[in-house]
């Protein structure tokens, strides 16, 4: 059996630190093929990620090692240069190179949006595609036997379904880092999106098929945080919480027959939710919904292939009102079909948006394989050379990115549960920590009682 270093890359903490549970699961799948495995979590180590590196390197001996890329960008198209975070792996690479021979392999949804180019570019050794726990282990044991095996391992076609979904090995101090700093831990229920919004990367990294864990297992692994860990709050990870098959209300049933009672939070895709629904999502500790309502008007909802108008986001969000459930929208602007005219017919709607908070942003980060990209080629916006490796925005032709974004931030600027530019919305969270505050944050900001125009 092999000694194996898992090592969580991402040291971004905007909006806050989040739980390296790609690595917790990893962890697990190799521990339970035998492997003794340890993992190192850099945004522990801010001021300096490499000392740590080195010295597991040296104590622990590691026959592989395993790099976890979660982020390559910020996607704002607000941000500096530093924002884009592969440079930093880079290093880790390198310096792993300098102390070592052993393979090192590259997996997390970062790497997975771009395996080849992010492998090249990081001069690492392997690289394994969306989920690790099955196929990190297979190529470890194709390496140890010298079993010949590709560079980059594509998921295949047989992905963990119910009955082989692993428990994350999350570790005490790690979860008190976390619980600490973010006040929240995470978990995944299920994998996979069958939606096509031509920009989203989600069913790349997943898949498009829903393949969700069984609820019973669902509830031991909350019930298990909860006793041995003493976290009371989480965020449930999975791509969209509501799928369309309702097994999200298997699992909220399951969580209040158990009497998990855990506050938890979750993205939601603006779809008829019911009163009674929302009651029952309330009653199993559901504390905030993030909402990806994505465009501001019917036109750019078409223009990113979305099968939703505005009227069902509206129609959501007085629901959440009724429920007395804060809900926080996400808006991209500047995306295919947008024109001045949507721009002030998205900020009209959005205006219709009551006790709530919006998150909005101006373009699209174009991913590979995505819609969006080949829109972007077609009408010019980026050459078909363009690797899209460093950050690169969809914003329509048909407008000013100037202008879009000056009257987007004189729409916003007297709200304070309006968040734009980005970075506005982090110094303020920033601002909320500094006093002690931990959590979402945002969800502070919904007064039931009082609307929160200034
Ligand atoms: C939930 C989520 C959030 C939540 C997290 C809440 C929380 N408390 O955890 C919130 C809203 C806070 C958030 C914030 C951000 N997010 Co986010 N987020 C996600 C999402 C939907 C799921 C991530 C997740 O937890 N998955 C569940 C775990 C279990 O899966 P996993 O990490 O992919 O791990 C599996 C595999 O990748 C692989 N694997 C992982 N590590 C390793 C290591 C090795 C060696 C191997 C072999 C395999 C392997 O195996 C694992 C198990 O199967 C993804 C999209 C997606 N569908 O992946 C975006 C995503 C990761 N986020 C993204 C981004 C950009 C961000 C932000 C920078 C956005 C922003 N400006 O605010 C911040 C950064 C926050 C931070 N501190 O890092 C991008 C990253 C790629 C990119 N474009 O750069 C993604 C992919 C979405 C996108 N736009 O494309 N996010
Ligand atoms: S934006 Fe949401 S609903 Fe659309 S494909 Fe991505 S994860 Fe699925």
């Amino acid at each position: 059996m092999s000694r194996v270093l898992l090592i969580s890359s991402n040291t971004t903490t905007d909006p806050m630190a989040v739980y390296p549970l790609g690595m917790a699961l990893v962890a697990a799948s190799l521990e339970k093929e035998g492997h003794h495995v340890k993992q190192l979590d850099l945004v522990r180590h801010l001021e300096n990620i490499f000392q740590p590196i080195v010295r597991t390197i040296k104590e622990f001996d590691p026959d592989f090692i395993g790099i976890s890329i979660r982020n390559i960008d910020s996607v704002d198209s607000f941000a500096p240069e530093g924002a884009w975070y592969l440079d930093k792996v880079k290093d880790i690479v390198g310096q792993i190179k300098d102390l070592t021979q052993k393979p090192v392999i590259l997996g997390g949804p970062a790497f997975s949006i771009m395996p080849e180019l992010i492998l090249e570019f990081l001069n690492a050794d392997f690289g394994i595609v969306g989920e690790g726990e099955i196929l990190l282990n297979q190529l470890i044991y194709d390496l140890t036997n010298k079993i010949s095996t590709k560079k980059i391992i594509f998921p295949t076609q047989t992905p963990i379904d119910q009955k082989r979904f692993f428990s994350p090995l999350y570790e005490q101090k790690l979860v008190d880092y976390y619980f600490d700093h973010s006040g929240m831990l995470n978990y995944q229920t299920k994998r996979g999106c069958p939606h096509g919004c031509n920009y989203c990367s989600y069913p790349l990294i997943e898949g498009k098929k829903i393949r969700c864990q069984d609820p019973d297992f669902i509830v031991e692994n909350l019930i298990r945080l909860k006793e041995k860990f003493n976290v009371d709050t989480l965020f449930f990870t999975d791509a969209i919480f509501n799928d369309h098959q309702g097994e999200y209300l298997k699992v909220v049933e399951r969580m209040i027959e158990k009497k998990c009672n855990m506050r938890w939070a979750a993205y939601f895709r603006p779809e008829k939710m019911s009163p009674s629904e929302l009651k029952m999502l309330k009653k199993s500790g559901l504390y905030a919904m993030e909402i990806g309502s994505d465009a501001a008007c019917d036109t750019t909802l078409k223009g990113i292939n979305k099968s939703f108008d505005f009227d069902t986001i509206l129609t959501l969000n007085e629901n959440c009102i009724k429920a007395q459930i804060p809900c926080a929208h996400f808006f991209m602007f500047g995306g295919p079909g947008e024109t001045q005219k949507t721009v002030q017919e998205g900020i009209n709607n959005i205006e219709q948006l009551e006790n709530c908070v919006v998150f909005a942003f101006s373009g699209i980060r174009i991913l590979p394989n995505t819609g969006i990209q080949k829109i972007a080629i077609d009408q010019g916006i980026i050459s078909s050379g363009n690797t899209l490796l460093k950050p690169c925005y969809y914003v329509s032709q048909l407008l000013d990115k100037d202008w879009m974004d000056d009257t987007l931030k004189a729409a916003f600027k007297k709200r304070k549960d309006r968040f734009f530019p980005p970075e506005d919305g982090y110094m303020r969270m920033r601002a909320l920590k500094l006093f002690g505050l931990k959590g979402l944050l945002w969800d502070l900001v919904v007064n039931f009682k009082n609307p929160n125009k200034e």
